[in-house]
């Protein structure tokens, strides 16, 4: 199964969204493979943002994702950068559509509740920046074999 990098970033903890972009996920079937509260330092942010260095939003963005405490997650699923970031909707709540995270609970052009890969192989480059191996745990959920078919071997 397919893993990516979630950021609740610090707008998500403080407004007390957690919960509920949580239960989103845990909803949609997705599993949580790694789960911690943190803070990111300027290095790891400039690090994890520096395909943006140079841009005019570049300092303001690494500044508001070092504000406050974030909730670091890594999610396993079948295709899951492309069904994660489609829950998460467009960049900025004011133009993401209704029924997305971002759609449903944010309506600014800077604050965007959450970050998710891009790509299956940036997910790897950033599961491995914010959690250590021994922080990702391998386990089978009684529900699993009623979220996906899995009688072909495959998920499906
Ligand atoms: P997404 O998070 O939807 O993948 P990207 O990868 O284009 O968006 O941008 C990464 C982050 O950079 C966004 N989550 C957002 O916080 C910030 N960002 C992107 N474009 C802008 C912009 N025009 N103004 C301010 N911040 C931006």
């Amino acid at each position: 199964m397919d893993r990516t990098l979630i950021i609740l970033k610090p707008d998500c903890v403080q407004r007390g969204l957690i919960g509920t972009i949580i239960t989103r996920f845990e909803c949609k079937g997705l599993k949580i493979v790694g789960l911690k509260l943190s803070r990111i330092t300027p290095r790891l942010a400039q690090e994890h943002y520096a395909v943006h260095q140079g841009k005019p939003f570049y300092d303001s963005l690494v500044r508001f994702v070092t504000s406050g405490p974030v909730v670091l997650m890594v999610l396993e699923g079948n295709n899951i950068v492309e069904v994660s970031r489609k829950m998460m909707g467009a960049t900025f709540g004011f133009k993401a559509d209704p029924g997305t995270i971002r759609g449903d609970l944010g309506v600014s052009s800077a604050l965007n509740l959450i970050h998710g890969s891009d790509s299956p192989e940036t997910a790897k480059v950033e599961i491995a920046r914010f959690f250590n191996p021994d922080e990702l745990l391998e386990f089978s959920r009684t529900m699993d074999s009623w979220t996906y078919d899995l009688s072909s071997g495959l998920p499906q």
